[in-house]
């Protein structure tokens, strides 16, 4: 029999977020362009940043890099915060990622959360999937492929979460293009797959960014948001709309392909969400 029940729309509320340090090996990273330096020095000082302005907020498990894992500081493509019982740990879809979950893995059985992992043959990043209240929203790129997102989608469902599966049609992730400012506002650039009649059905409002890096904003609940400082407009904007925002420079990260979302996995309070 079926546990599927009617999620409401609820609040987002963290409770723990589990992060990692900046591996010496970064620059070395998966990215897209990979001739511009990463000072990896800064990029540590910027996450340390990071770290404290989350730890404002919740408890935070601050996991060891590796040395020959450059990307283990984007730990939200390990795994998906499905609810406040259940998180995957994913398959990454880059070879040079497999390793990371090990770490993951332990941190959230070491916090007792229920974990459940992924199975071959599906790959799937946490990038390129969005909690959006009653929705999970899945990305098909290149690192999330059909028989991941089909498995993820199972899996959300049986919880009571309602499924929409897009194409990603360029960017990394998903949620390079897309992100939630609160739990009822969608921040996204033109070119991201989920449109006003996706997003309304979701039941949130669909604001379009200008600034490629506005779209990826981390909603800390209570109307509060951290904005990359890359995109003072956004920022603005959200301001604008009454949300306390917070800015960060996160320069080297954005240079390994990162935003704000993936250097952290946010747990949710008994009762509420994170995305
Ligand atoms: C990668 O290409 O896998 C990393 N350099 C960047 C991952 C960014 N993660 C995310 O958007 N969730």
């Amino acid at each position: 029999m079926s546990r599927a029940r009617r999620r409401g729309p609820g609040l987002i509320s963290i409770e723990r977020i589990i992060v990692r340090g900046v591996s010496p090996a970064l620059q070395r990273c998966e990215r897209e362009k990979r001739d511009i330096p990463i000072d990896v020095a800064l990029a540590r000082a910027q996450h340390q940043t990071y770290a404290a302005l989350l730890r404002r907020i919740a408890r935070v498990v601050e996991l060891p890099p590796s040395d020959s894992e450059p990307d283990c500081v984007f730990v939200e493509d390990t795994a998906v915060v499905l609810d406040d019982t259940t998180v995957v740990v994913t398959r990454p879809g880059a070879p040079s990622r497999a390793s990371e979950v090990d770490m993951v893995l332990g941190a959230l059985r070491a916090e007792s959360v229920r974990t459940v992992v992924m199975e071959p043959p599906g790959t799937l990043d946490g990038g390129d999937v969005l909690r959006a209240a009653g929705t999970l929203f899945i990305g098909l790129s290149a690192r999330t492929n059909e028989r991941g997102a089909s498995w993820l989608g199972g899996l959300a469902r049986e919880l009571g979460l309602a499924v929409v599966t897009v194409r990603v049609p360029s960017g990394l992730h998903l949620k390079t293009s897309c992100s939630l400012a609160d739990e009822g506002t969608l921040l996204a650039t033109r070119s991201c797959p989920i449109d006003d009649g996706l997003a309304r059905q979701a039941g949130l409002s669909l604001v379009h960014v200008d600034e490629p890096l506005g779209a990826n904003v981390l909603a800390l609940g209570g109307g509060r948001v951290l904005v990359s400082s890359a995109s003072p407009k956004t920022a603005e904007l959200l301001q604008a709309r009454g949300l306390h925002v917070q800015t960060l420079d996160i320069s080297e990260l954005h240079k390994a392909d990162g935003a704000l979302t993936c250097p952290s996995i946010r747990l949710p309070a008994p009762g509420a969400w994170c995305t």
